[in-house]
């Protein structure tokens, strides 16, 4: 069993070429939900969805969010009716957002809800939310403290980050499900993910890094020299005090690592690490890079 630290564009590149190298049970995955928000009433927990979507065959992976071929008939109309939604979403994965606000209204854990929802879409991996303890990233910037998606979709990134803080109304824990699952694993693997946005929200939780501390565990850096392979890591790596590198990427983790790979194409040496080409442009080099990490795993 490998266990994944996952947010929802870096390391659900590696995940579909790991699904392709590992039997499909022995993956388990946890998953960042300090970006989720409720919009219209519903709930979307962006991570999660590209996750469970991956697995099921049915992600738009042009995007990295949303399902392919997806309509957006309600947003339009919404939208007609003079109801601000500034996040685009399709019809079908509005269905997801409708049944999980519901099931999370009626009482149920995040982690129920995750699982009954991977159920239906036949998904065979193990994906488990983070926490069952609603956590938001929010960015302190000139217009205020915002939700991490009105900085990054509503103001596209435009705005200086002061700070970067996690609201919660009480400490996430980590779950049981959670622990089980690093329990049962060899390794832990940290994805390519955004450090500040997508891993450190997994790292807080309350257990979570007790229990990394008696595992293998492998991360894969997201930048390249001085810039991330996409999204806005740099700006926010910075705004917490880190290096915008793959050296940053590592001290942002603390002494949690025991093997940190980053790309051959990265102008700056990292202490100890091994280079791979972890630029997964198509899926063909997903499997490649997922092949090589097995590898590495297996003879650590
Ligand atoms: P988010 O939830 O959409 O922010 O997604 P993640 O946190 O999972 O992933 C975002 C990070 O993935 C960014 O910092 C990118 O630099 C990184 N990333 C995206 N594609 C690749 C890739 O092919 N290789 C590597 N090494 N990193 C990637
Ligand atoms: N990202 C965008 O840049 N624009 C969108 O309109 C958008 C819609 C959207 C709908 C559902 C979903 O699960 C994700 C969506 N994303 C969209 C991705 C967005 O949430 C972020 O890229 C991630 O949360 C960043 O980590």
């Amino acid at each position: 069993m490998i266990t994944f630290l996952s947010g929802g564009t870096g390391t659900p590149k590696l995940l579909r070429g790991m699904q392709k190298v590992m039997d499909r049970h022995e993956i388990s995955v946890v998953v960042n939900t300090a970006e989720d928000i409720w919009i219209s009433g519903n709930h979307i927990s962006p991570d999660i969805d590209t996750v469970m979507y991956l697995f099921s065959g049915i992600l738009n992976t042009d995007s990295w969010w949303g399902l392919r071929d997806d309509t957006f008939t309600t947003h339009e109309e919404i939208e007609k009716l003079g109801i601000e939604e500034f996040i685009t979403i399709g019809d079908r994965d509005r269905a997801v957002h409708i049944a999980r606000g519901k099931m999370l209204r009626e009482g149920m854990r995040l982690t129920n809800a995750t699982k009954n929802l991977c159920d239906r879409f036949g998904v065979r991996e193990n994906v488990l939310p983070m926490t069952d303890t609603e956590v938001t990233t929010r960015i302190k910037t000139d217009i205020g403290l915002i939700h991490y998606q009105d900085y990054w979709i509503r103001a596209r990134g435009n705005l200086e980050i002061q700070e970067v803080m996690r609201c919660s109304a009480e400490p996430p824990q980590t779950t049981e499900e959670v622990l089980q699952a690093i329990e049962a694993s060899d390794v832990v693997v940290i994805g390519p993910s955004n450090p500040i946005t997508s891993i450190t929200p997994i790292l807080e939780c309350g257990g979570l890094k007790k229990a990394l501390a008696g595992r293998y565990v492998i991360a894969i850096s997201p930048f390249v020299g001085n810039a991330p392979v996409s999204g806005p890591a740099a700006a926010l790596m910075k705004a917490s005090g880190f290096e915008a590198t793959s050296k940053g990427t590592l001290d942002c983790y603390g002494g949690l690592v025991d093997l940190f790979v980053h790309d051959i194409r990265d102008p700056v040496d990292v202490c100890d690490a091994v280079r791979l080409d972890t630029l997964m442009t198509n899926e063909a080099k997903s499997i490649e890079l997922a092949g090589e990490i097995l590898h590495l795993a297996e003879v650590r």
